[in-house]
């Protein structure tokens, strides 16, 4: 399609939408159109004026007249938006279609349920050090909208997506791919686990037989995926010493070609810890593998690479207690990550916002690492039910974060530790995880 003169309505006026609007102006000569459900919703100084809006509940007026319908991340594909423009046969493509409809050079995307911001990070660090130009955009926080009219043909985009963006890709077409692990998440809007699968794989749907999947061996959904594709599949392995691949064996990371191994680093090394992060690092590796960057500049950048904000960030020590912040853990698995990675006695603070997780195997965690469970937000009854139903009694209620951090400050001993790792989103009290992360390191250098 030819963008030009177009009228497009995009849905959603967070950062996704208000870069594509700017996007389709600038890059597309279109006329774009903003909608959000929000009826208080300002655009900003920059496009007031310049750009018209649609607010409140959806009506089909709204996409009267129009050529295309973009949609943020947040707008499922079931929504009425979606499925009325698709009665009216206007295509809908999300705000990552709409950006690589722009690019220029080669994308390399990683998903995953976790891990897949650290491993977005670590592999832009991987990148940079062997081309010129790469960006680092998607999920992780920067609109790929935001970055795409930069790209070139020998520039590299490294790219965070999640099933929310999966759901209205078309033509994305990623040279390199990673499907880090699938683990339930998001089950209140995919449905089922199936659906989230698909979403998930659907990675890889425009891969050509030269380009490259990275996939983690030890998940079995995702080992038999591999059996499957036309491209060159790179397995990646914490447990199995893989003949062709990558793997973790006795402290070291190692690429292995017909079963002759190079090493890529000792973990003793690594300045992240714990197996999901030698997990993240090898993909992230196979990645630079996989654009021909040599496996010393690989090693060392992996050994550099500190942890990235929100997950289990350490952010000071008060009276002998050391505080985490793992704001992004934002569902069961990757709070049991967190968890598993704490040595000290520990108070957690968890709970959030609802999105119909069982808490049950994060529940089995606390036994052995938690001196204190403290409970914030809509689910806290429900983890507190799961972690009596494990035989965790030390829970605290608390009616804010403020309380939360207070409590643990009051009661915590020299030797303990605090972290903040709610297995939840974060939207019943705050914009965004973000924002939870912000707010809780605040609280802590108060004290
Ligand atoms: N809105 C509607 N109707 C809806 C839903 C939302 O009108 O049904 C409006 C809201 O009123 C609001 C706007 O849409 O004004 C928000 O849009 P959005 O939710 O798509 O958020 P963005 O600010 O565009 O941020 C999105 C991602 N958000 C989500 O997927 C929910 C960000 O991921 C991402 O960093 C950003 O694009 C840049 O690519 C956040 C996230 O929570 C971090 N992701 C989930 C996760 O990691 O688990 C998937």
């Amino acid at each position: 399609m030819n963008l030009k003169g177009k009228k497009v309505l995009v849905a959603g006026g967070g950062k996704s939408g208000i870069s594509s609007i700017k996007l389709l102006m600038s890059g597309g000569k279109a006329v774009p159109v903003l909608y959000d459900g929000n009826v208080n919703f300002l655009l900003p100084d920059e496009l007031s004026g310049i750009v018209d809006t649609r607010l409140g509940e959806f009506k089909k007026e709204f996409l009267a007249g129009m050529d295309l319908l973009v949609i943020s991340p947040g707008i499922p594909i079931d929504s009425d938006i979606v499925l009325t423009a698709q009665a009216m046969n206007i295509p809908v493509w999300g705000e990552i279609e709409l950006a690589y409809y722009f690019e220029k050079g080669r994308v390399v995307a990683i998903t995953g349920t976790n891990g897949k911001t650290t491993t977005t990070a670590l592999t832009g660090e991987i990148m940079k050090a062997a081309f010129p130009e790469v960006f680092v955009v998607g999920n992780i926080g920067i609109p790929y909208t935001e970055e795409v009219t930069k790209t070139t043909d020998k520039s590299v985009t490294v790219a965070e997506i999640s099933s929310f963006q999966l759901e209205s890709t078309h033509e994305f077409a990623p040279k390199i791919t990673a499907i880090l692990n699938i683990t339930p998440d998001h089950l209140n809007r995919h449905k089922t686990m199936e659906n989230y699968i698909a979403v998930k794989e659907s990675i890889t749907k425009n891969q050509n037989p030269e380009d490259v999947c990275i996939l983690n061996y030890e998940d079995v959904v995702l080992r038999e995926f591999g059996t499957s594709l036309d491209c060159r599949v790179m397995y990646f392995s914490s447990e199995t010493v893989l003949r062709d691949g990558l793997f973790y064996e006795d402290g070291a990371l190692y690429h292995s070609v017909n079963g002759e191994r190079t090493l890529i680093c000792k973990t003793d090394d690594m300045k992240i810890i714990g197996t999901h992060n030698y997990e993240n690092a090898m993909a992230a590796a196979a990645a630079g593998i996989a654009m021909g960057i040599d496996i010393a500049t690989i090693g060392k950048v992996i050994c550099d690479f500190v942890a990235i904000e929100h997950r289990i960030e350490f952010v000071k020590e008060v009276n002998g207690v050391l505080y985490y912040n793992d704001s992004k853990g934002t569902n069961p698995d990757s709070s049991i990550k967190a968890v598993n990675s704490m040595t000290r006695p520990t108070f957690l603070i968890a709970g959030g916002s609802e999105k119909n997780s069982d808490f049950t195997d994060f529940a089995k965690t606390f036994k052995g690492h938690l001196k204190k469970l403290v409970l914030i937000g809509v689910t806290r009854f429900k983890i507190a039910d799961a972690a009596k139903e494990q035989g965790f009694n030390e829970i605290i209620f608390a009616e804010s974060l403020k309380e939360a951090v207070e409590f643990c400050h009051d009661n915590a001993v020299s030797g303990d530790a605090v972290l903040l790792s709610p297995a939840c989103a974060s939207f019943d009290m705050f914009k965004n995880y973000e924002e939870r992360g912000r707010i809780f390191k605040e609280y802590v250098k108060q004290l």
